[in-house]
């Protein structure tokens, strides 16, 4: 009997992708966890592994069309019942034409597409259907029609039942609050472009991948969030000569302790003093939710575009733990390796335009977080210092804060406290 399997679930909020890689093709074998298919997300390229050994009966889709989770892939039969011998492996899927090349040699990133549950092979004849993301959610059968009828998906629902059931409750709350969100998340919808092409040549590019991803982001956070942006110089000279002297007597060794580094370290003694700059705001429950563990967003500049991947717990890390794990995930970014998890979970996000240069910019708010730290390119400049002009290497710190959560006076201060930590290389370590 030809099962059809079905697109599995892709990761937490991402509900489509790309075929870039199409690996099988009717009659070939397949082993259980062999590559089928490569799916380009907002976030990374996918493998989508064959569910048991099989043999293909049909291939439903190609590369580059646009697949969304519980979407047929492929019709198969289980090993056993076509009689196929033990499935031997078939060559990895080969990247499509338009597919970019990848930074590296190591090729794009690979994370298995998890399988639905119960299994993405019940699919046709799913007793519940399982949630986007996979899960069944726990919810009486008058609470799924209800979520059903409104077209909301259960996963996305906070549940307030015992043992994690969905009330209908929850779903009249999300519906709420969905619709006080107003904007969709590509923002609200523009007027009409002009012809461009009356003016001259034109070249219209496709949005997709992480830059689709980023424009859908950057929008939410926009509308979300009524931010303001504080200013201020941190004198740096003297933590760069003891950042300098300490990075000489590592030399050679993994984990470069650079301004980025002292300022996730800078930040995270901040936030203990400032809870609230490590929160998010739930207007549908009218509640601040105040997060006290402490992970940090980085911005990453890469050829496939910015990532925020997230270094943990830097309340507990020194300053070359943290210096080895962001250049980890660096390095994870920039050869699409990184995975899901290692971009979720922040608190606080930190973009250093440093490295390129510039004196201020205005971060956007890395919703649903309130506050971002942005860093300049240090320079020298002329400062008085107890009454005589010297010159001091100057960091300028921008901090975009949501303002619902955080008054400007806090703003103000918060920024002030990351100034004086920096500028002072004793306060960064203890
Ligand atoms: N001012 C002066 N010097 C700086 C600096 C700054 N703001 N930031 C970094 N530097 C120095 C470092 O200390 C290091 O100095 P040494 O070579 O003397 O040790 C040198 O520049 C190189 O640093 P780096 O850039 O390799 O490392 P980093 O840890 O500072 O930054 C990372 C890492 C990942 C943040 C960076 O590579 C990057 O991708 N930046 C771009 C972020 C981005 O795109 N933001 C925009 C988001 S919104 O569109």
């Amino acid at each position: 009997m030809a099962i059809e399997f079905k697109l599995p679930n892709l990761g937490e909020g991402v509900d489509s992708g790309d075929v870039v890689g199409v690996g099988v093709k009717p009659g070939d074998s397949v082993a259980k966890g062999q590559s089928m298919f490569e799916v380009e997300t907002n976030k990374a390229v996918m493998d989508v592994p064959a569910p048991a050994d099989a043999l293909v009966v049909a291939v439903a889709v190609k590369a580059g069309d646009k697949v969304k989770p519980g979407q047929v892939m492929v019709t198969y039969e289980p090993a056993a019942a076509s009689a196929a011998p033990s499935a031997k492996a078939a060559p990895a899927p080969a990247p499509a034409a338009q597919h970019p090349a990848p930074p590296t040699a190591g090729g794009p990133s690979r994370i298995p597409a998890e399988s639905a549950q119960p299994s993405p092979l019940a699919a046709t004849q799913a007793p519940a259907a399982p949630a986007s993301d996979g899960r069944i959610v726990p919810a009486s059968p008058s609470v799924r029609k209800f979520a059903r009828e409104l077209g909301v998906d259960l996963a996305r629902v906070s549940a307030s039942g015992s043992g994690g059931r969905v009330l209908e409750e929850d779903i009249k709350l999300y519906v709420k609050q969905a619709l006080g969100s107003g904007a969709s998340a590509a923002g609200p919808a523009a007027p009409p472009l002009p012809d461009f092409s009356k003016w001259g040549a034109v070249e219209r590019l496709p949005l997709k991948g992480v830059r689709k991803a980023t424009a859908q982001g950057m929008a939410v956070a926009w509308s979300q969030s009524p931010r303001v942006t504080q200013f201020d110089l941190a004198d740096i000279s003297g933590t760069e000569e003891a950042r300098k002297k300490f990075s000489d007597s590592r030399k050679g060794r993994p984990g470069k302790v650079t301004v980025t580094i002292l300022a996730i370290k800078a930040v995270t003694k901040v936030l203990a003093e400032f809870p609230h700059f490590a929160s998010s705001l739930d207007m549908a429950r009218g509640e601040v939710v105040r997060k006290s563990y402490r992970n940090i967003g980085i911005a990453v500049d890469s050829p496939g575009g910015l990532m925020v991947p997230v270094v943990r717990d830097t309340d507990k890390k020194s300053l070359s733990e943290l210096a080895v794990e962001l250049e980890s995930l660096a390095e994870k970014v920039r050869t699409r390796k990184i995975s899901l998890e290692e971009m979720q979970g922040g608190v606080f996000t930190i973009s250093n335009l440093g490295g390129i240069g510039g004196t201020f910019f205005t971060p956007i708010v890395n919703w649903p977080e309130v506050a971002i730290l942005g860093i300049s390119k240090a320079r020298n400049e002329l400062q008085m210092v107890d009454g005589q002009v010297e010159s001091r290497l100057m960091l300028g710190l921008s901090l975009s804060y949501d303002h619902r959560v955080i008054d400007g006076a806090d703003g103000a201060r918060f920024l002030r406290r990351v100034c004086e930590v920096l500028s002072n290389p004793f306060e960064l370590v203890n």
